[in-house]
């Protein structure tokens, strides 16, 4: 692989133009520095497109490209089989996607890879809504929550990705959490030796997305887990399933919704609803780790 001779450590440039407080930005970092030198990363368009690059700049020192919102399944798994063939099973082949291009647009090629059990790497990083333009709802974006497409705050409840994801079969999928980055770390420590099919879906708080200021991001991200709303756990090997990061007395949710502006306009009634459907969800993922 080309060796690229910099004074700067890690294989992500500083000064990138992401939003102070960008939850992201910390995702890649982050999932790009366990992986490695040997990884080749595909970036669908999104706020993370930001890190492919404009034109001939591009804050990554590992090589990669960007796709379209529809395929950074497909395109990783095309490279990943091109080094195959050429004996570099050592590669890591990364997709690194937003919640749009991963529980909406990209959701088919997503599906077919591991379907087909190709060898790769796929990180959603979850902003929770179409951030890049301009905070249109998601299938990942939370019941209640404001969005430019959702004004009087979401009506339905989100997908529940790692439930589609596990049931195709694959050997690790895991949630994780910026505000959590050691348990990040172990799982893209683990997605990389099960060799793929690994998928983790990562929280990744937004502030002008959500409505809070820049410096409040792991606060916010670990709110998430405290309240249960986030749980983090892995499904490894289809059987073995756990959480990785107990939460034995959880807190209100209201601790979570409070800290930002998206949720400013929800009702009494429909805080207790969102309450209840956390326990609910919490209750039956339970259920189905005790069972795996
Ligand atoms: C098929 C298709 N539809 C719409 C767009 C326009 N588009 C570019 S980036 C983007 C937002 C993607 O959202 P997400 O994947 O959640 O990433 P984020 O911007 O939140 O980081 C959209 C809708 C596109 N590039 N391709
Ligand atoms: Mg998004």
């Amino acid at each position: 692989m080309l060796e690229i001779k910099t004074r700067a450590k890690g294989f992500v440039a500083h000064g990138v133009s992401a939003c102070a407080g960008c939850g992201l930005e910390l995702a890649i970092r982050v999932v790009v520095d366990v992986l490695g030198r040997n990884t080749v990363i595909v970036i669908p368009p999104g706020c993370a497109a930001l890190f492919s690059g404009f034109g001939s700049e591009t804050a990554l020192r590992i090589p990669g490209l960007q796709g379209n919102l529809e395929n950074t399944a497909a395109y990783a798994a095309g490279i990943k089989a091109g080094f195959e063939m050429q004996g570099r099973s050592d590669i890591n082949v990364l997709g690194f996607a937003g919640d749009g291009a991963t529980v909406d647009i990209g959701l088919q090629s997503l599906s077919g890879a591991f379907e087909r059990g190709d060898r790769i790497l796929y990180v959603c990083y979850d902003n929770e809504a179409y951030m890049n333009t301009g905070i249109q709802g998601s299938g990942s974006t939370p019941h209640q929550a404001w969005t430019t497409t959702t004004p009087a705050g979401k009506t339905a409840r989100r997908k529940d990705m790692l439930q589609i994801v596990a049931a195709h079969g694959i050997p690790y999928a895991a949630t994780a959490s910026i505000g959590y980055v050691e348990d990040l770390r172990k799982k893209v420590g683990k997605a990389k030796a099960s060799g793929g099919p690994a998928y983790i879906h990562i929280h990744s708080p937004c502030p002008p997305g959500w409505g809070f200021e820049p410096e409040k991001s792991v606060e916010i991200a670990r709110a998430a887990v405290r309240t249960r709303s986030w749980p983090l756990y892995e499904i490894v090997d289809r059987v073995k399933g756990r959480i990785t990061v107990p939460v034995g007395k959880p807190q209100p949710v209201a601790e979570y919704l409070k800290l930002q502006g998206r949720f400013a306009g929800i009702t009494p009634e429909e805080l207790e609803l969102v309450q209840k459907e956390v326990e609910e969800e919490y209750a039956l993922l339970l259920k189905r780790l005790d069972s795996q």
